[in-house]
């Protein structure tokens, strides 16, 4: 029997900096609701959901800075939309700005989770590949302070059994490199999700300015195809706090086409109906990695030794 996945795309335009956590669950319950009357099994939202994209403004206090961030998954603003996700029987995957307590310190990860159709966490994964940088840049027109304000990820790339498939988590930046796909891949992943805050605008590169969409589809569609695997990327959109970022939040198949993309730049839903099955045919032929993959031949160190580099040949 195929297995069929109905996902829906829950895009959401721009979060104001003074916008409640509340105020913003009560428009993913609103799309989540959306989703279920289009019969839909999971939704995905975008990267650090639940507030303005703060890592776009310079923060000097430490509670301040902390005010961003989420103790503890659910808590009482978020409630809503698991409960929401029980009612309705249907997952979502959410990121949002984590504040923990571990190894006896206060530590800040750009965390997304994925939640079962019963409201109950299935995986979390923190993201690795954070842009930007650390200082104050007062020339740019809005900062980028992702490695200032966040640690790099301690979770891997994992793979969870769930929802009928194999199914992971990468953040944003992450979907730009091409081993974040294949370490999942390698893992039998069949469905990743990823939510993304991109701004047109790039002070480092305004030469690419033109080319935003154009490469955020470019890397997702390389990445589903040459992993046999669906890729589902949601945007945050619009104007926010004087940064415009891009939509076209969208779902591709293994086979690397884009089957549903979002038109505005607002909060939108879009469904796919995502068969998983269609993972097979690329994962036992052209990407059967067992039969065709030769990292050994790639010229890699494998080995550091006293009388130099032993190559993977
Ligand atoms: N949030 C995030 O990771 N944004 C980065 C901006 C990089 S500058 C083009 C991204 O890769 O989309």
């Amino acid at each position: 029997m195929a297995r069929i996945l109905n996902v829906g795309i829950a895009q959401l335009g721009p979060i104001s900096r003074n916008e409640s956590r509340q105020d913003v669950v009560v428009r993913l319950v609103a799309l989540m609701e959306d989703a279920a009357r289009m019969g839909c099994d999971l939704v995905v939202y975008p990267e650090a959901a639940l507030t303005a994209f703060f890592p776009h403004w310079w923060i000097d206090d430490e509670d301040e800075l902390d005010s961003w961030f989420e103790r503890a998954m659910p808590n009482p603003a978020v409630q809503p939309l698991f409960d929401a996700a029980r009612r309705l029987k249907v997952g979502f995957h959410l990121g949002y700005a984590e504040l923990a307590f571990e190894d006896g310190r206060k530590r800040r990860f750009n965390t997304a989770i994925l939640v079962g159709k019963d409201g109950e966490i299935i995986g979390k994964y923190r993201k690795i590949h954070l842009p930007g940088y650390t200082d104050r840049r007062p020339g740019d027109p809005f900062q980028n302070l992702e490695k200032r304000y966040f640690e790099v990820g301690n979770l891997g790339f994992p793979v969870w059994h769930a929802f009928g498939g194999r199914v992971g988590m990468m953040i944003c930046n992450d979907r730009r490199w091409p081993e974040s796909y294949r370490v999942m891949g390698l893992q039998g992943a069949e469905l990743i999700l990823l939510g993304y805050n991109t701004p047109v605008h790039n002070p480092a590169m305004p030469e690419t300015d033109d080319l935003g969409n154009f490469h955020n589809q470019l890397v997702m569609q390389s990445g589903a195809y040459q992993n046999g695997t669906w890729v589902v990327g949601v945007a945050r959109a619009g104007v926010e706090e004087g940064v415009d970022q891009i939509g076209q939040s969208c779902v591709i198949a293994p086979s690397g086409e884009v089957v549903v993309q979002c038109t505005t730049l607002g909060d939108e839903l879009q469904v796919a109906r995502c068969d998983l099955d269609l993972c097979n045919s690329y994962k036992t032929s052209i990407f059967n990695f067992a039969k065709h993959r030769r990292p050994e031949h790639y010229g890699l160190i494998v080995e550091r030794t006293g009388a130099g580099d032993v190559l993977g040949r």
